[in-house]
């Protein structure tokens, strides 16, 4: 069914990246087939499937197309939150909040092949995601972000530099980042950024991302 499926052989360079969310909220706004087609033609290499609202066969079918773009533009494919829909898309990795399923957990039912990523908010979840064995993990919000509903406190600059000791896994932060942020994040720690709203809310959109793929270069 997908050509390319993107074996588990871990490189930290695969999340020193811009890591791009297309989340389905925004799906009646713009198309996000059209997004993931743009930022592959940006050079982007890394993309999570958000969606928090479809039901399974929604998500499925909605997942399925964008997962045949990614692949066949050689991106890494992660699903946000559920593993069952991530072993459905043959995705390359699930991205687990503190809310999801528990790491350990998670690497049974997905197995050995398939990344994991965890959002971890402070110093505390940094150290457990790490020991239970984390490819990598997302941290923040960095900044306010209107994309997440209750989001955790903001962490800021200063949360990011406090956890980057902590850990050898490469941290990508999230959270109301812009290209003029980039910069500041990387001095602070950060391997990589995740970002929804800047690119998917842009009226340039080729722009903001060759504005991002600039600091990743
Ligand atoms: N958690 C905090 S921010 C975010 C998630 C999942 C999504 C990305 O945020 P933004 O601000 O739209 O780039
Ligand atoms: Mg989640």
């Amino acid at each position: 069914m997908i050509a390319v499926h993107t074996p588990r052989i871990f490189s930290p360079a695969i999340f020193s990246r811009f890591y791009l969310i297309v989340d389905d909220s925004w799906a009646s706004r713009c198309s996000l087939l059209e997004v993931v087609q743009q930022a592959g033609e940006a050079g982007v290499k890394l993309v999570q499937y958000r969606n928090k609202t479809g039901s399974m066969k929604q998500a499925y079918e909605a997942g399925l197309a964008l997962r045949s773009v990614a692949a066949e533009r050689g991106m890494t494919f992660i699903v946000n939150d559920r593993c069952d829909l991530a072993l459905a898309l043959e995705a390359d990795g699930v991205h687990l909040g503190q809310a999801d399923l528990p790491l350990l957990l998670a690497r049974k039912v997905v197995g050995q092949k398939m990344f994991i990523g965890v959002s971890t908010h402070n110093p505390e979840q940094v150290r457990l995601a790490t020991e239970e064995g984390a490819d990598y993990l997302g941290f923040g919000p960095i900044f306010t972000t209107r994309t997440k509903a209750n989001h955790e406190p903001v962490v800021g600059m200063e949360g990011l530099a406090g956890v980057r000791d902590l850990t050898p896994l490469p941290i990508i932060a999230i959270g109301g980042i812009v290209p003029d942020s980039v910069p500041a994040l990387q001095a602070a720690g950060a391997n990589g950024v995740a970002v929804a709203s800047a690119i998917l809310n842009a009226s340039d959109r080729s722009k903001v991302l060759a504005r991002f793929m600039a600091h990743f270069q």
